[in-house]
């Protein structure tokens, strides 16, 4: 694979890249960034998403192609603004794409669309799922056919507004030495219509066992949270939001607990860092997003990808995405 680093498509933006492998093709599930007239604010106001696009890549080496428009939220009959970060899963003979908006009380939930085509167009169901919040889905597919969804971001992702189980306005995130908050996790059923388990926050851990705390921004979960399964032991990784880190945490089970392993990738240019994790033909691949296209604007962002090493011991090497 030639190293890219350079933005997959040009002719619009795109961010929030979840990548997948079906068929031997590479299809990227990514946010479309548009422009935005308006204030930037705590609660992402900038980020006002209409629609997504899904990309693809015959191989690592082809042209990415733009296959258009595959869902827009006027036919979603519950969003009401900011079609964010989506994932796609294939399950039960149909292609799933999961994504989060904010509902018509302004509230971020978790909805999904179905087709028979991994590059849509999607089916939206009337209503999101059923007991979700928040932003970032990840949908992980286990080898049992189980799925796993991963969700859950800070700030303009509402995650610190639900601690008491229901969305309070007032809600903030926990003191400096109290536990960081977390994604929560909750298996959906086979078709990707509704949670069939209570959703729990996974626990991401230090070295010494004890959970990550709020203050230490280099390793606390913030947002984009992704799943991958590597030499059986199940990755975590997310964003760090205000210190702009790619990071992982390692498992034996996909609920966790996550014990805290490493950084995966030094900032990029922009705020927002959001990535996936993929297997393509024996090698791994890391797709990302930076501001490069736009010049740094933080809400008009491009993906890019590289490739990802692990060594021996199953840690993943470092990249500075500059270099
Ligand atoms: O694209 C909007 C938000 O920015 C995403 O939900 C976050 O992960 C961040 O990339």
């Amino acid at each position: 694979m030639s190293e890219q680093r350079r933005p997959l498509v040009t002719h619009i933006y795109t961010a929030d890249p979840s990548a997948h492998v079906f068929d031997g093709k590479i299809y990227i599930y990514p946010s479309h960034d548009i422009e935005h007239t308006g204030k930037d604010s705590m609660e992402g106001d900038e980020y006002a998403m209409e629609d997504y696009h899904v990309l693809s890549m015959d191989s690592p080496e082809a042209d990415c192609v733009d296959n258009g428009e595959a869902l827009h939220m006027r036919d979603v009959k519950w969003v009401s603004k900011q079609m964010w970060a989506p994932d796609l899963a294939y399950s039960d003979g149909a292609y799933h794409l999961i994504f989060p908006a904010r509902d018509k009380e302004g509230i971020f939930r978790i909805g999904a669309a179905h087709s028979d085509s991994p590059v849509g167009p999607f089916k939206a169901d009337d209503d999101y799922i059923q007991g979700t919040c928040s932003i970032d889905p990840c949908v992980f597919v286990d080898d049992d056919g189980k799925v796993y969804v991963y969700y859950g971001g800070l700030w303009g992702g509402q995650l610190e507004k639900w601690r008491t189980g229901k969305f309070d306005p007032e809600g903030k995130e926990p003191a400096d030495d109290e536990p960081a908050l977390t994604p929560f996790c909750a298996r959906l059923n086979s078709g990707c219509t509704e949670l069939v388990t209570k959703p729990i926050n996974v626990r991401i851990l230090d070295e010494n066992g004890n959970d990550i705390i709020k203050s230490d921004e280099d390793r606390r979960y913030f947002e984009g949270p992704w799943v991958h399964k590597y030499n059986g032991k199940y990755y975590l990784s997310y964003s760090t939001g205000t210190t702009h880190y790619l990071v992982y945490a390692i498992s034996d089970s996909p609920m966790g607990p996550f014990t805290y392993g490493g950084r995966i990738m030094e900032p990029v240019l922009g705020w927002t860092t959001h990535h996936s994790i993929v297997e393509y033909e024996g090698k791994w691949y890391i797709f990302y997003h930076d501001s490069e296209l736009s010049g740094g604007k933080n809400h008009l962002r491009n993906v890019k990808y590289t490739e990802l090493h692990y060594d021996p011991d199953g840690s993943i090497v470092t990249i500075d995405p500059y270099k």
